[in-house]
């Protein structure tokens, strides 16, 4: 077995679910690399240190380039802001690295699709961490999707509502208060929570035609925390749109950061002519299942307990019945990457891929400025289910 010196770009939130993906997915899935923490880069070296020993990264750097340059790093993990994605990506893929990037993306479609083909040009292997498509009860609702148990598919109904930002006193900027400055994150919750909503729904029903969005922004000014003025917030605090898939479907989605009492609550529901499905992250080892050919009598919507050994991904786990969480779908992504290399058949979604979700969040953003509807720009799949 090979070993993989892998350096990550980021100790926040999303370094700790990706480390803690490369240091758990060798102990239950048959990996041909051996994942290597080799090395953490971070602005701030005490902080970055202490990640380092926290998580078992061998050195610390606090300078992306030289992360880069370093001969023994083979894959390069961004899981740092939004606005440096696109430099690190585009050195990185330059420098002949493996890449891992964290989702969205890229702040717009634009910067994404120089990502794209910086990593296209290099021939690396590349993902971003679209996450959510591994949660057993996820992938599971894909198989069913695939094996045509709905049918056509009439609608897609997707949401995901928290509530972290209703205090005019939460202060924009600086570290994981980024994601309330439109300079570093691009957008608020269209490019943050969206996003996910809209990866899954190319993946389970193919790719976006049009959309017709609205979006607010509640608290208009907010202390910066870099430079302790308050100054104008570009993010949309809230956004809600409606859109038509190639299929002929109708979906609608919407996200906000305003809906007192939900955390994470991202939500899907597809409506298809024989059956329907219906997944919750709250409640995310089950999927609710209603097919319309059972026998009438005992005919209802069925809750399906993902556990099983032979549903997604859970065979790798523990007996029938016990379940996973969140941090196990980037897991399951990670060891989807290595496999993907194994095969010479890359771990969806590719950078390329992802371009898709970027294409549809311009167009929202755009409509909601227009008013009007918008066409989605063709992306990866050319109208196909990716
Ligand atoms: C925002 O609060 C956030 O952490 C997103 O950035 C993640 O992508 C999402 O999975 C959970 O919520």
């Amino acid at each position: 077995m090979k070993r993989l010196n892998i350096g990550l770009v980021g100790y926040g939130f999303m370094g700790r679910a990706h480390s803690n993906a490369f240091r758990t997915a060798p102990n239950f899935f048959d990996l041909p690399d051996q994942p290597n923490l080799r090395a953490v880069c971070g602005r701030d070296q005490a902080k970055a240190a202490a990640f380092a020993k926290q998580w078992g990264y061998e050195s610390v750097e606090t300078d992306w380039a030289k992360l880069i340059a370093r001969p023994d790093i083979d894959l390069v993990d961004i899981a740092c802001p939004n606005d440096m994605h696109k430099d690190i990506a585009v050195a990185a893929a330059k420098a002949g690295k493996l890449l891992l990037c964290e989702k969205p993306l890229a702040r717009t479609g634009a910067e994404a699709l120089k990502m794209v083909a910086a990593v296209e040009k290099a021939g690396v292997p590349n993902m971003v961490w679209y996450n959510y498509r591994r949660i057993p009860a996820v992938t599971l609702a894909k198989e069913l999707i695939d094996e045509g148990r709905l049918g056509r598919i009439f609608h897609y109904r997707a949401k995901f509502l928290q509530d972290w930002t209703i205090s005019k006193d939460l202060p924009q900027g600086g570290a994981g208060l980024w994601r309330l400055d439109a300079q570093v994150a691009g957008s608020g919750v269209t490019g943050d929570l969206l996003a996910h909503c809209i990866d899954t729904a190319l993946w389970l029903n193919g790719s976006l035609e049009r959309v017709s969005a609205m979006t607010e922004t509640f608290i208009k000014e907010r202390k910066h925390t870099l430079t302790g003025k308050v100054e104008k917030v570009g993010i949309d605090d809230a956004c809600a749109f409606l859109a038509r898939f190639r299929n002929g479907s109708l979906a609608t989605f919407e996200s906000t950061r305003y809906a007192r009492g939900h955390k994470a609550l991202y939500t899907f529901e597809i409506n298809g002519e024989h059956a329907s499905i219906f997944w919750d992250l709250h409640d995310l080892h089950r999927l609710q299942y209603f097919d319309h050919r059972d026998e009438g009598r005992v005919r209802g919507w069925r809750t399906i307990h993902v556990t099983d050994g032979d549903h997604p991904y859970m065979g790798h786990w523990w007996v029938p019945g016990l379940q996973i969480g969140y941090e196990h779908s980037f897991v399951h992504q990670f060891a989807d990457f290595l496999e993907g290399l194994r095969k010479g058949k890359p771990a969806q979604p590719t950078f390329r891929q992802a371009l898709e979700t970027q294409y549809v969040c311009d167009a929202v953003l755009k409509s909601a400025k227009t008013e009007r509807w918008e066409k989605v720009r063709t992306g990866s799949s050319g109208g196909r289910r990716i």
